[in-house]
């Protein structure tokens, strides 16, 4: 079977790795689009497209320690849920901090930055977003549920959604919150997305919740406040029970193209193994809608999402890049990388070696709330990602190395370890409770090339030191960071780390890092190493640090 040209169709998911909740908006022939980042700093990655298909990482809107506080946030806490608008020459993103001061909204002229400080609004629940008519903000978001769960009612409030009126620049009410619409039925009525056509106000809604059930519903009215009727065709978009690579999809926004076409972002999965199973975290779809003559919307047979399917009618834009290597020779770090909960100094990351990444951990290890750990998203099930690490370990206990990270306690870890006289390779495996560190080898340099392979079933970690000795782990079953089994909103970072628990570390310096995915080998799971560009020990020998 041949694949449609990439001229004429796309695949999703169109940005793949942990991108959930995504929210688009368009001004003139761009879009923009944001997904949720939970407890990792920067929060809220931003990204613009001319095709809805190719999209390009602009940054973060929260970049700053102003505007983001996630010290307190859990794992799969911090924020959840952005939307993205345009009105009156500023673009607005809100979200809420579920392990901060609740929903807030922020503003900017350009996506690119810089974003305001977050106003805060006074309304309970999860999911907020804005919606602009005639010089009012209608700001909706899902009711709280009761803290014994969803199934028990909110005294006072019928769950659903609720919609007040807000001053988008202080986040003042205006008008307090007020019922609007319960969903067709199915738990977790959220992610209200409030839109016009024609005479007719329609209101589209997750429920189901984010996991095999997930969908997307949606009701219409003549009036934004209500009373919603739902669609008489069923969800708009739902793959329960349905037989496709693309599984729990829900969470949707929609735009308008400047034909007049609407299109779909939504979230979904792509589980592997006979026990579904998915690390990817939740990934970013596309799809068209179509109009009936009834006025209701439909997407595709009966809401189900295609994997392969015709490009929107826009003019094509170049590929989304994946970032394969960071010479980490900018003062600032990538748009890909992020922290954990906070950012580390910025002149610790770069101060004593330019053009290196250097990381130094305070008194921290690897399942402490504040991790010496940057990573990138794992964006495929089948990649290859690499650096190049120069570390003297002084000190009983330090450790510096690579890391595939699903959330606080779901870890993989390989690297140099200092254990008195010598320098340990060590492959440690944290899953839940369990702690588990084993010796893979010992060197007596201080000039590395780490290495760790994946496919969707295992990780393969490897290290060669400058004379060509390797040193390769068993194949660690990658299941055990699988959202199923770690449970979580995120997917699987994969970074660099130090860890010291107990003092300052010797500084760890990093000179570069790859990412490559083998999509050849995407759904067959096999990692074809040919096919990659495998960096050997020649270009260690032929490296010297500056
Ligand atoms: C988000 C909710 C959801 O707030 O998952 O899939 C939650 N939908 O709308 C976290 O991403």
């Amino acid at each position: 079977m041949t694949s449609p040209s990439p001229a004429t169709a796309f695949t999703n998911p169109v940005i793949s790795g942990f991108h959930p909740d995504p929210s688009v908006c368009r001004v003139g022939d761009r879009f923009y689009l944001v997904v949720s980042s939970f407890e990792y700093f920067p929060g809220i990655p931003i990204f613009t497209s001319t095709d809805l298909v190719s999209w390009l990482p602009l940054g973060h809107v929260l970049d700053r320690r102003s505007q983001l506080d996630l010290s307190g946030a859990a794992a799969s806490g911090g924020i959840y849920a952005p939307t993205i608008r345009y009105h009156d020459g500023l673009f607005f993103v809100t979200a809420t901090n579920v392990s901060g001061r609740g929903h807030f909204i922020v503003h900017a002229s350009d996506p690119a930055g810089p974003w305001s400080d977050p106003v805060w609004v006074d309304q309970n629940g999860i999911d907020p977003s804005l919606y602009f008519e005639d010089g009012l903000a209608y700001f909706a978001s899902n009711i709280e549920p009761h803290p014994a769960g969803p199934h028990v009612e909110n005294p006072g409030f019928e769950r659903g959604i609720q919609q007040s009126l807000v001053d988008p620049m202080t986040g003042r009410l205006l008008a307090e919150p007020r019922f609007l619409w319960g969903g067709t039925g199915a738990r977790y009525p959220e992610a209200p997305h409030l839109y016009r056509r024609g005479d007719f106000y329609y209101l589209v809604l997750a429920e189901g919740g984010t996991e095999y059930g997930h969908m997307v519903t949606i009701g219409r009215s003549t009036s934004p406040w209500g009373p919603f009727e739902a669609s008489p065709h069923g969800p708009l978009v739902s793959h329960r029970s349905v037989a496709s690579p693309l599984q729990a999809v829900g969470h949707a926004d929609l735009v308008t193209l400047p034909n007049g076409d609407w299109w779909l972002v939504c979230l979904g999965v792509r589980p592997v193994g006979q026990w579904p199973r998915h690390l990817l975290g939740r990934e970013t779809l596309l799809a068209p809608v179509q109009w009936r003559e009834d006025g209701w919307p439909t997407v595709g047979d009966g809401g189900k999402i295609e994997v392969e399917q015709p490009r929107p009618p826009l003019p094509a834009s170049a590929p989304s890049p994946i970032t394969t290597r960071d010479d980490f020779d900018g003062l600032r770090l990538r748009a890909e990388w992020e922290f954990v909960r906070q950012p580390l100094d910025a002149e610790v990351l770069h101060g004593t070696r330019p053009g290196w990444l250097t990381l130094v951990a305070e008194a921290v290890g690897l399942v402490d709330p504040f991790p010496c750990f940057v990573g990138r998203r794992q964006q495929h099930y089948s990649f290859e990602a690499q650096t190049r690490l120069e570390y003297s370990p002084a000190l009983d206990g330090e450790e510096a190395g690579i890391a595939v990270r699903m959330n606080d306690n779901h870890f993989f870890a390989f690297g140099v370890r200092r254990r008195g006289p010598v320098k340990e390779i060590v492959l440690r495996q944290v899953i839940g409770r369990l702690d588990l560190c084993t010796v893979v080898g010992e060197t007596d340099e201080s000039d590395l090339m780490l290495r760790v392979v994946g496919d969707v079933d295992s990780y393969v970690f490897s290290a060669t030191t400058r004379l060509g000795t390797v040193h390769t782990s068993d194949p660690v079953e990658s299941r055990f960071l699988a959202t199923e089994f770690a449970g979580g909103f995120t997917g699987v970072l994969i970074g660099l780390y130090v860890a010291f628990p107990s003092g300052r570390s010797t500084p760890a310096h990093f000179d570069w890092f790859d990412y490559r995915p083998n999509p050849s080998a995407e759904d067959g799971g096999s990692v074809q190493l040919s096919v990659l560009e495998v960096a050997g020990p020649e270009e260690l020998a032929g490296k010297t640090a500056t």
